[in-house]
């Protein structure tokens, strides 16, 4: 009998002191703490942010059809959204490459900086339509991981080059 009054004594004040008002706040105090600190902490999906960005509003301003859309602004190619497919989606009958280039553009609607995909389409001869070449911070030839300039269906299962898209990956941050 002892043990048995010695044991619920004990779950009682167990109970009474993780339930008591004071522990109830200074739980909340805790989480609040981390609560704050995480953003700081963990990385950070931002993939909401440039999902905002590719539905077509005010927030993404500008001609998919013309050169100077700013997602465009480094890309080196014909665009997919005047050859039968979109800013974002090859033509029908075309593969997109895996492999890619990456620019970095400003989006004029936000000021934010996105980082931007340049996948070429593979698997029909060249579109030939909307030829553009803005190249921001494009490197010569010789310094081949920074030159846009390059086939790169030549990773892909068929190697013919049709067109390239644009797609938004994230927000650059920093
Ligand atoms: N990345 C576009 C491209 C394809 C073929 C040749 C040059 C550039």
């Amino acid at each position: 009998m002892k043990f048995l009054d010695r044991f619920f004594e004990r779950s009682s004040r167990h109970v009474a002191s993780t339930t008591s008002r004071r522990n109830f706040l200074s739980k909340l105090g805790s989480l609040m703490v981390v609560g704050t600190a995480m953003p700081v902490l963990l990385p950070i999906d931002r993939t909401a942010k440039a999902l905002a960005a590719e539905s077509p509003s005010a927030g993404d301003p500008g001609d998919p059809n013309s050169c100077d859309y700013w997602r465009y602004c480094s890309v080196d190619g014909f665009l997919c959204s005047c050859c039968g497919g979109s800013v974002t989606s090859c033509p029908p009958g075309t593969e997109v490459s895996q492999v890619t280039w990456i620019g970095t553009c400003r989006n004029p609607a936000d000021g934010l900086d996105y980082i931007i995909s340049y996948n070429d389409c593979c698997g029909k001869h060249s579109c030939g339509q909307c030829a553009c070449t803005r190249n921001d911070s494009e490197e010569p030839m010789y310094r081949p991981f920074n030159n846009n300039d390059i086939n790169w269906c030549l990773g892909a299962k068929a190697n013919v080059y049709n067109c390239t898209v644009a797609v938004i990956r994230g927000v650059a941050t920093g």
